[in-house]
């Protein structure tokens, strides 16, 4: 079994994580980390803040000379932008503490209910370790993760179904060769097969940045060459339905997921199960994947087909809130944000989606 904690605060001097359990002997390169958070740093309509975070991996340990070792795994990505936020954000005499004071919870951000449960009078606290800037570490740790996976030909794919509305064109029952080298060809902007949809989503997104609005989406992540049998009908803490919804809605902004096309069955008039065949070659097999690949919180040999769904980020200027101090109603005024981080999010979600499914196959 894998368990990791990550720790950092979006403004601190950097974000750290401990991975432990991953077995010795797996191969790992710094150009993994270094491609996978170019890869989350990416997308079209991305804010000021990713692209002055150079995202560099240090492994400070678990890892010589390219291999795993089997000793816990740490690492550390430095934030840029604390040079510009030390004067309130430095662990010990820091110069100017009063400047980064937040009175004014932002609506739809962990803010309010934070500084109640915790007793702060300072949303920035709160804000600091809320923020989705964890989901850097997060994504770096689970490199060990894929790449012990991938040795066992595990693979995945992870690519943007909507934004803000608009919706891919995505045929999931085409071969994973094909999706991926549609995925490429398209480039990181969008991690779409569909290049059709290309030219309206940068639309959307250029008008939405100039008025300072935010857009949420869709993204479908899908595993391939999962063995059966990961995770139980037993008990209820192993199945891995169960399992992967918890390890991916605590990303923060992710609303919902979905195992296949759940919606779309709970629509659907008697049966929504798929068949079951055989054939002296192929064993058993199924010619449709409604289940997307669980079944009785296992998984069934199938393709695992993840749709996660995230709002649109928390910044919109003109959401009402109140000033702590005064208890006076106001308009938090607007920061800076990513337009879009849909693109972000389907690389986040493979991440940590793949850690879970490392850990179950342990
Ligand atoms: C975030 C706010 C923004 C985002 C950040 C998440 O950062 P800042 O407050 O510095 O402008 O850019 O996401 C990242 C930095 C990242 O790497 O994903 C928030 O409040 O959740």
């Amino acid at each position: 079994m894998l368990r990791y904690l990550t720790a950092g605060e979006s403004h601190g001097p950097a974000l750290t994580a401990i991975l432990e359990g991953m077995p010795p002997g797996v191969s790992i390169a710094q150009e993994d980390f270094d491609e996978l958070l170019k890869k989350r740093n990416g997308g079209y309509g991305r804010g000021k803040r990713s692209q002055m975070e150079p995202e560099k991996v240090e492994v400070l340990s678990g890892i010589v000379n390219g291999k795993t070792i089997g000793s816990p795994i740490a690492i550390m990505i430095r934030n840029a932008d604390y040079e510009n936020h030390k004067a309130y954000m430095a662990p010990f005499n820091a110069t100017n503490p009063e400047i980064g004071e937040i009175n004014i919870p932002l609506p739809g951000h962990a803010d309010l209910a934070g500084i109640i449960k915790y007793g702060f009078k300072d949303c920035r606290y709160v804000r600091e370790r809320a923020s989705a800037r964890e989901t850097a570490i997060r994504t770096a740790i689970s490199v060990p993760a894929r790449n012990f996976l991938k040795e066992k030909a595990i693979t995945s794919i992870c690519m943007v179904e909507s934004i803000g509305g608009i919706k891919a064109n995505i045929d999931l029952d085409k071969p994973k060769e094909e999706l991926e080298k549609a995925i490429n060809k398209n480039g990181n902007d969008f991690l779409t097969p569909d290049p059709d949809i290309i030219s309206q989503w940068k639309s959307l997104i250029d008008d939405c940045e100039e008025k300072n609005i935010s857009l949420g989406g869709s993204g479908i992540i899908v595993f391939y060459g999962l063995p059966i049998g990961l995770g139980s009908y037993v008990e209820y803490d192993r199945r891995l339905d169960g399992i992967l919804a918890q390890s991916i809605m605590s990303i923060p902004a992710i609303k919902g997921i979905e195992i296949g096309n759940a919606y779309e069955i709970s629509q659907k008039k008697g049966n929504s199960s798929d068949r079951i065949l055989y054939d002296n070659n192929k064993g058993f097999y199924r010619t449709s994947n409604l289940a997307g690949g669980l079944e009785g919180g296992m998984t069934n040999g199938q393709p695992l087909i993840i749709r996660f769904y995230m709002k649109p980020l928390p910044a919109n200027p003109n959401i009402e809130s109140v000033d702590l101090k005064t208890k006076k109603s106001v308009k938090p005024e607007y920061y800076r944000s990513d337009t879009q981080a849909v693109t972000a999010a389907a690389v986040i979600v493979e991440s940590i989606a793949s850690i879970t499914l490392a850990s179950s196959l342990l």
